[in-house]
């Protein structure tokens, strides 16, 4: 079951010029930092609140590291802005094949590794109206 908004993606061009417009305008902070090699990005995760399930929402800014990158090709087409919004649940595996069930694309066989050490997978943006869709289960148990 899909129980909040884990966060949504923005891609820009430089990360640490976009951390200062969102800590400078509204105050958020960095909560973790990392960077993804297999997803090509370098990103940076902003709290904003805590949700009733014991998880959170954050604002995802990436900044791709290569230019073969999902996140480049994307930045490329359309400049910078909202990449992808991202829904948290307790079983990724399970709801990824569920939804593979009603028609929808599921891009990955198996969840890949994301931020904090999370598992991920994504729903192809032409089969959610033009929305590209991430599915987390974070690595902390209290977060369900
Ligand atoms: N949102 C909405 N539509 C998108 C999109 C996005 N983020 N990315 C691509 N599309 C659309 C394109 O506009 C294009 O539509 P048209 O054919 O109408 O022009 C179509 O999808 C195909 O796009 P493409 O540029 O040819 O790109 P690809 O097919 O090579 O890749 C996708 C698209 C979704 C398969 C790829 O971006 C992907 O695998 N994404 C998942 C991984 C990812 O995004 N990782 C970065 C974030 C990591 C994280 O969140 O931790
Ligand atoms: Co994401």
């Amino acid at each position: 079951m899909l129980t909040r908004i884990d966060h949504i993606g923005i891609a820009c061009f430089d990360l640490d010029r976009t951390v200062e417009f969102y800590r400078a305008t509204y105050g958020f902070e960095v909560f973790h930092s990392e960077v993804n090699e297999e997803q090509g990005v370098r990103e940076a995760m902003l709290k904003i609140n805590d949700t009733g399930d014991g998880g959170a929402s954050y604002l995802q800014l990436l900044e791709p590291t290569r230019e073969d990158s999902t996140v480049a090709k994307w930045l490329a087409k359309n400049g910078e802005g909202v990449h992808h919004i991202a829904f948290g649940t307790a079983d990724v595996d399970g709801d990824a094949a569920a939804i593979a069930g009603k028609g929808v694309r599921v891009l990955y066989d198996e969840p890949r590794r994301g931020s904090m050490g999370s598992r991920i997978t994504f729903l192809h943006p032409k089969d959610c109206g033009g929305v590209l869709t991430e599915l987390v289960t974070s690595a902390d148990p209290s977060a369900h």
